[in-house]
């Protein structure tokens, strides 16, 4: 069974509060929230032994109370959004760094490392990749010789994509992630542009020019979601077998663990950890996030008006079953990275806009909508259990 403790840990502030006749002083005490500034115990500091703990981040929460969370508990930082291909080239030739660049600095000041996320994509790309010379889609192009002239330039274009950019931060970004999601739940490789116009050639050039550019003790990445699930986990493991028995430069893999209270089970993500680790690669986790609820089923998903405190104590035991299994892999594991910095700002809200009519916020995360500490927060800074 497991344990989820609730430490009546108080600030000054909350202690100072004066207590109306007959409340028992406990019992207020629990009831208090504790703001993510005072809990006692920094996140970051908890497994440094183990790992770096690192946040999901936009340019505009490198202020306010975002930023002070980000100084005290974690000790790396990713771009959510201002990396990807549309934002950092949305034309040909035209990069925009402006914002990318405020991260940079903002972890340099802070002593933070940086994931870099990510280099190629499918999604978030801007469409002048795949076109041809004349403006036409590379896609659709039958004649044997003309696939072949525009199969050159998609890798040239690439090419001098992650070039410029990881030539830019080369003294900044410790980890990169080359390649994102090339592999379809189905098993398939991904049918994107990418792969009808390059085969697998786009995922070794991606990978030959990162190592060329980066800084030395950089690590690359091929990083993808439902890592755990077959049959895309045996098509990743192949494909990444084959990565590496072909000699390229690739040292790791992301998992995102976009996953939800449950699932996947600890056993299979443990499985999946070892598998990778016994290629003789590392492991990071990219994107962490435990949703309330299970990926949108048709009809909507069920949702909460007030979500039950029984909710946040099941999310609780999950993420320290979670956060014990890291540790214990923590020589296969050099970086957990959750996917925001507390509940008000997390992508899985935008699929309640897309799926469920705007209902059902979700509390993926350990520190909650006001940077108050959740249940969670406790489970996985328990040294006790
Ligand atoms: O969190 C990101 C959200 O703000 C964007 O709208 C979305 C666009 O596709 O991408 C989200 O981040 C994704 C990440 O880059 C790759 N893995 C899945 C993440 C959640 O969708």
């Amino acid at each position: 069974m497991l344990k989820v403790l609730r430490k009546p840990l108080l600030s000054g502030l909350a202690l100072a509060i004066v207590l109306p006749a007959g409340l028992s002083s406990v019992s207020a005490a629990e009831n208090q929230p504790v703001s993510a500034l005072d809990a006692a115990v920094e996140l970051d500091e908890r497994y440094a032994k183990s790992f770096d703990i690192g946040a999901a981040v936009e340019p505009s929460m490198l202020q306010g109370k975002d930023a002070e969370v980000l100084k005290r508990h974690y000790n790396s930082l990713v771009a959510e959004n201002v990396m990807k291909p549309i934002n950092i080239q949305p034309e040909e030739g035209k990069f925009t760094f402006e914002e990318m660049d405020k991260i940079v600095e903002f972890a340099k000041e802070n002593n933070m490392k940086l994931r870099g996320h990510t280099l190629i994509w499918h999604s978030q790309v801007p469409e002048w990749f795949f076109l041809d010379k004349e403006g036409n889609k590379m896609v659709d192009e039958t004649d044997p010789k003309q696939r072949e002239k525009n199969k050159k330039l998609l890798l040239k274009r690439l090419e001098t994509h992650v070039k410029t950019i990881v030539k830019r931060y080369k003294s900044d970004i410790s980890s990169w992630d080359v390649v994102n999601e090339v592999v379809d739940d189905n098993g398939q490789l991904r049918n994107s542009p990418w792969y009808q116009i390059t085969g697998t050639d786009y995922i070794k050039v991606a990978f030959e020019t990162a190592d060329r550019y980066a800084g030395k003790d950089a690590k690359l990445y091929i990083n993808d979601y439902n890592t755990e699930i077959d049959p895309k986990r045996e098509t990743l493991y192949n494909l990444v077998k084959e990565l590496v028995e072909d000699g390229v430069p690739i040292d790791g893999v992301g998992h995102q663990a976009h996953i939800q209270i449950g699932w996947p089970s600890i056993a299979e993500i443990e499985k999946t950890i070892n598998m990778f680790a016994d290629l003789g690669l590392d492991n990071q986790i990219t994107e962490l996030d435990v949703s309330l609820y299970g990926w949108p089923p048709k009809p909507a998903y069920p949702t909460y008006d007030e979500i039950p405190a029984s909710e946040f104590d099941r999310q609780a035991a999950h993420y320290d079953e979670l956060f014990k299994l890291y540790e214990k892999l923590d020589d296969k594991i050099s970086s957990v990275t959750f996917w925001g910095v507390a509940d008000n700002h997390t992508w899985l809200n935008d699929r309640a806009e897309q799926y469920n009519d705007g209902v059902g916020a979700d509390a993926p995360f350990v520190f909650d909508k006001d940077y108050n500490v959740k249940p969670a927060y406790w489970a996985i800074i328990d040294e006790e259990s």
